[in-house]
């Protein structure tokens, strides 16, 4: 079929469907006549029956979390977490879809707004950040937050005893939201320490201070990480220590749907994620991995292709997916990267190593990592266990 032919069709299904119908019921009738009316253009013969666009029986976000914690009986107050987290995903991705047009693009007023890092954040920056604590600090389940956009972790006052303890970057990748490209909200959540239980009388200064340093926990206390993707789809992919599974939001329903059970990242992949820019400064372990893999000189034979993003979420994701090798390495700049180790590179070691997939420093396990500071960076590969298996002889 011809290009113009087939854009004549297109413009007639949509004009038609959208001037006559509500826009729900048009969107769906697209989605299902289109792909039918093009196959059967494109081969000639009588288009077979799509399956039908939704079934109620599918397993929304809210219906697994109910069974989970009907196996589960530690799993429950979780629940209340999540629904917390996905309502706020759910504003996120709206107001991230929207940003162009609502006027949210652009740095937080005007220019010059910097958080404890020294890094410039733009609007979406706060307000992400903003709709997560609102959203999780009425749940009463939690003691205390900490944010890439927080100076210091938060105590939260409706619950100063709560059991949990979050920790998030509200909106990773902002960088990329004036151009439309994938960001993502990162998240992780551990379960309070003891000492942190307080009395009501007890001293709260002191009881404050111990509360705040419930966040410093390595990455094998989490009792739960994950992330929502906000691209061409919003997808919200997470773990409760018992596999990996991701959800599609249907806006036609306006739930997250399982699309991605159980995911398992490849045990070896052919795609290297970093930002290469910087080789010149990496240590010579890597650059000669590198070097290796794409020119077919490696472990599997294979040429590498290269893709990066720059959102964090983004990359991991289609790690999972396809396999490979994703990374932030220090370099003589920064020693340590740019990833920070409690809400980004924690919470997606977590993910990768409950898909079955391997994350380190190049020295040891992400996950073993005491954190120090809460706004700490850490030098991060992670992906398909033969790859990242690779690299660490490159660098020992
Ligand atoms: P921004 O949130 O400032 O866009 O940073 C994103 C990020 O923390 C992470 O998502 C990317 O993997 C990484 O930085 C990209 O950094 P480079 O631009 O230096 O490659």
């Amino acid at each position: 079929m011809k290009a113009t032919a087939f854009a004549a069709a297109c413009a007639v299904l949509a004009t038609c469907t959208d001037a006559f119908m509500p826009a729900a019921l048009s969107r769906s009738l697209v989605s299902t006549n289109s792909r039918a009316t093009l196959s059967m253009v494109a081969a000639g013969t009588p288009p077979v029956a799509d399956p039908p666009v939704h079934s109620a029986s599918a397993m929304t976000l809210s219906r697994f979390m109910l069974e989970q914690s009907m196996k589960n009986q530690e799993l429950q107050e979780l629940e209340a977490l999540m629904s917390s987290i996905q309502i706020a995903c759910k504003t996120i991705a709206n107001l991230v879809s929207r940003a162009g047009i609502t006027d949210l693009t652009g740095m937080q007023g005007g220019g010059g707004s910097v958080n404890i890092q020294g890094e410039e954040q733009k609007k979406l920056d706060v307000i992400s950040n903003d709709i997560l604590k609102e959203c999780l600090r009425y749940t009463g389940k939690l003691g205390v937050i900490a944010s890439e956009e927080e100076d210091h972790p938060v105590l939260v006052e409706e619950a100063f005893s709560a059991k949990y303890v979050a920790v998030f970057d509200p909106l990773d990748g902002s960088s990329n939201i004036d151009a439309a490209i994938s960001t993502g909200t990162i998240f992780g959540i551990f379960e309070e320490k003891e000492e942190c239980l307080v009395d009501d009388d007890a001293d709260l200064a002191e009881a404050q201070l111990k509360c705040l340093l419930n966040t410093l926990q390595p990455g094998d206390n989490l009792v739960a990480a994950g992330y929502c993707m906000y691209s061409s789809s919003t997808i919200l992919v997470f773990t409760m220590g018992n596999g990996v599974n991701g959800f599609t939001l249907d806006p036609t329903i306006g739930e997250f749907v399982l699309t991605h059970p159980n995911i398992q990242v490849p045990k070896r992949g052919k795609i290297y994620s970093f930002n290469e820019a910087n080789s010149p400064d990496w240590e010579v372990g890597l650059q000669n991995y590198v070097e290796a893999i794409k020119t077919g000189k490696g472990q599997s034979g294979a040429r590498y292709s290269s893709r990066y993003i720059g959102s964090m979420v983004g990359d991991v994701h289609r790690t999972l997916l396809y396999g490979g090798i994703f990374g932030y390495p220090g370099d003589k700049k920064n020693p340590n990267g740019k990833l920070r180790l409690l809400y980004e590179a924690a919470p997606m070691s977590y993910i990768v190593e409950q898909a079955g997939g391997k994350s380190t420093t190049g020295k040891e396990r992400i996950m073993n990592i005491h954190p120090e500071k809460v706004h700490q960076r850490v030098p991060t590969f992670l992906g398909s266990a033969d790859d990242v298996s690779e690299l660490e002889k490159f660098l020992a």
